[in-house]
């Protein structure tokens, strides 16, 4: 007779690479790699603005901004996410501008906002890379460097999903979860 079933979960089954849209996904929260002033833009900020309707820019607008490495909580309105979690990546100006700490910071504040509110599902773009262009092999490597140390210590996220707008984002995650896996079975 099974009295207790264990379950383990690792981190590794908490993280999901997977390529496509964000704004179609069904998550309580997507993040969007937005500007400081949170009103909208281009790339994944554009489109999430598109599929969300004007509420979202409304709701936006009452929040006066946000810093870069920061991240602000709105409603998801039209999309089929619950929410939203804005963040501001940093720009890429070589490297020597603090540009890794603060896209450090933009997935561990995002993250923290998610634990606070009680979201167990959130998908992130790749930060950065787009418009901003920080090199993408070196921002995949903070995303999931954070959140894997983010979620060794959390137990109410459930499933963070890197979506992968290309081909070339979805290699360049799994290099580095493998990478990571790695150093852990040393
Ligand atoms: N779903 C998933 N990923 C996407 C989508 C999408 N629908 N669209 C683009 N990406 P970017 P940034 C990927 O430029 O570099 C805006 O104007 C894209 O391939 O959206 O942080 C803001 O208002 C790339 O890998 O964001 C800011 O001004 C990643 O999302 C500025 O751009 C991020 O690209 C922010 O630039």
């Amino acid at each position: 007779m099974i009295i207790k079933k264990l379950k383990v979960v690792t981190v590794l089954d908490r993280i999901e690479v997977i390529q496509g849209d964000i704004t179609t996904l069904t998550v309580d929260a997507i993040t969007n790699a937005a500007n400081s002033s949170l009103l909208g833009g281009g790339g994944v900020d554009g489109a999430i603005h598109k599929a969300a309707g004007p509420s979202l820019l409304e709701e936006c607008r009452k929040l006066n901004g946000c810093h870069t490495g920061e991240a602000k909580i709105t409603a998801g309105y039209k999309l089929p996410a619950k929410w939203v979690i804005h963040t501001v990546g940093p720009v890429w100006q070589g490297g020597n501008h603090n540009e890794d700490e603060l896209l450090a910071r933009c997935y561990r504040n995002s993250l923290t906002l998610a634990e606070e509110r009680g979201i167990t599902t959130i998908a992130f773009p790749a930060i950065s890379t787009g418009i901003y262009r920080f090199p993408l092999g070196r921002a995949t490597k903070i995303a999931v460097t954070e959140t894997w140390n983010f979620l060794r210590k959390n137990n109410t996220i459930d499933k963070v999903f890197f979506v992968c707008f290309g081909d070339s984002i979805c290699q360049s995650y799994w290099t580095v979860i493998r990478e990571i896996l790695g150093e852990e079975e040393k």
